[in-house]
């Protein structure tokens, strides 16, 4: 520096700087830009049990009104600071419907899919088309659809609900609309976008969708995925083999924001460490095991539900045949040709093990 700067000088110039809602670059860009992603979302499980037993309470204590519209425990990450959401990014809650109830109708920008984990006979009316809801299926509701859900039975009906919510929120780009004046849309049909466009690869010829960026297909039965990846698992000879649910119009993922994938697991081996932009929740449909997130141990069984943050290293370890139901924010990077992914060759050092909610202290009756 040609001659010598006093530090008055030098403070008096941050606080005019601040007084003039500047902020100087030198100091943060470290922070601004790391190496590599450093992302506050953390990874986190929720167990079954507590989902389980809280979503139960809300159906005894809370009835689902104009306004809330929904009966939805929102899994808030640990490290957003109370947001309500389960990553930087992606929606992840469950949903109670109890007997004979229903969530009346209404659209948003915001995409959503369901992944059914407990009861049947639901459906979910998305346009006019009511999509029935057994465990293990997947019901789409892409963005500005309307949609209302209906238990006709005298069970409750527990699924699983992801939104790109907090997506369309840093966008600023969220509207709602509640459907009106009646509570439900008429319902045209039952399961329509299946008969058409269900055939598996056997698609119409002659027929426009009138969804394009989305799926017009907007319901995966569980059979479908079973059937698809025990067969892709057998092909591969190998213990993980993953399925991407996708538009039967163009290849991509069912929403252009969210994909939604299955994957198969079998005991024996821990799959090769892997490590992607963006951030996922999973599911636990069926099986039992753990999958271990930058060197901590995830134990995980039916229902539970946990979050893999961006870049974050990730191995799975089945002790039973699994199967791990996902979304993920992929279709987003993609678009934007900033997604990136790798093969580890190194499995990770376990380095602890999560320890739920629950078992820290316990849960009223
Ligand atoms: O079922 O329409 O978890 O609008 C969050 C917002 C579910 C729904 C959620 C919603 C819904
Ligand atoms: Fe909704």
């Amino acid at each position: 520096m040609p001659r010598q700067i006093s530090q008055r000088s030098l403070d008096e110039f941050y606080a005019d700087l601040g007084r003039n809602d500047l902020v100087p670059l030198w100091p943060i860009s470290n922070e601004l830009m790391p190496v590599t992603p450093r992302p506050d979302t953390v990874a986190h499980l929720w167990r079954w049990k507590t989902l389980r037993a809280l979503a139960e309470r809300a159906g005894e204590l809370v009835s689902i009104d104009r306004g809330g519209d929904r009966r939805v425990l929102a899994l808030a990450n640990p490290g957003l600071a109370g947001a309500p959401y389960a990553s930087s990014t992606l929606w992840g809650a469950v949903q109670y419907l109890g007997p004979r109830e229903s969530a009346p109708g209404h659209r948003h920008t915001p995409g959503a899919i369901r992944f059914v984990l407990e009861g049947d006979g639901v459906w979910t009316t998305v346009d006019g088309d009511a999509c029935d809801m057994h465990p293990g299926d997947l019901v789409l509701t892409p963005s500005w659809c309307w949609h209302d859900h209906s238990n006709p039975t005298d069970q409750p009906m527990i699924w699983f609900d992801g939104l790109d919510l907090p997506t369309m929120s840093a966008l600023d780009a969220i509207f709602f609309e509640a459907y009106e004046p009646d509570e439900l849309q008429p319902v045209q049909g039952h399961n329509i976008s299946e008969r058409i466009w269900g055939g598996r690869a056997i698609l119409p010829r002659d027929r426009d969708s009138q969804l394009t960026s989305s799926s017009p297909l907007l319901v995966y039965r569980w059979h479908d995925a079973d059937t698809a990846v025990d067969g892709l698992l057998r092909e591969e000879g190998s213990s993980l083999a993953t399925l991407q649910y996708t538009n039967p119009l163009t290849g991509g993922p069912a929403l252009p924001t969210l994909a939604c994938e299955m994957h198969r697991l079998l005991p024996g081996a821990r799959s090769r460490p892997y490590r992607k932009t963006g951030s996922s929740v999973y599911v636990v449909y069926r099986g039992a095991g753990c999958s271990i997130i930058d060197g901590q141990r995830f134990e995980w069984s039916h229902g539970d539900t946990f979050v893999v943050p961006s870049w974050s290293t990730l191995e799975h370890d089945a002790t039973e045949p699994s199967d791990l139901f996902a979304i993920s924010d992929r279709p987003i990077l993609e678009a934007l040709h900033v997604f990136r992914d790798e093969w580890l060759d190194t499995p990770q050092e376990v380095t602890g093990t999560f320890m739920p909610k629950e078992s820290r202290h316990e849960l009223r009756p």
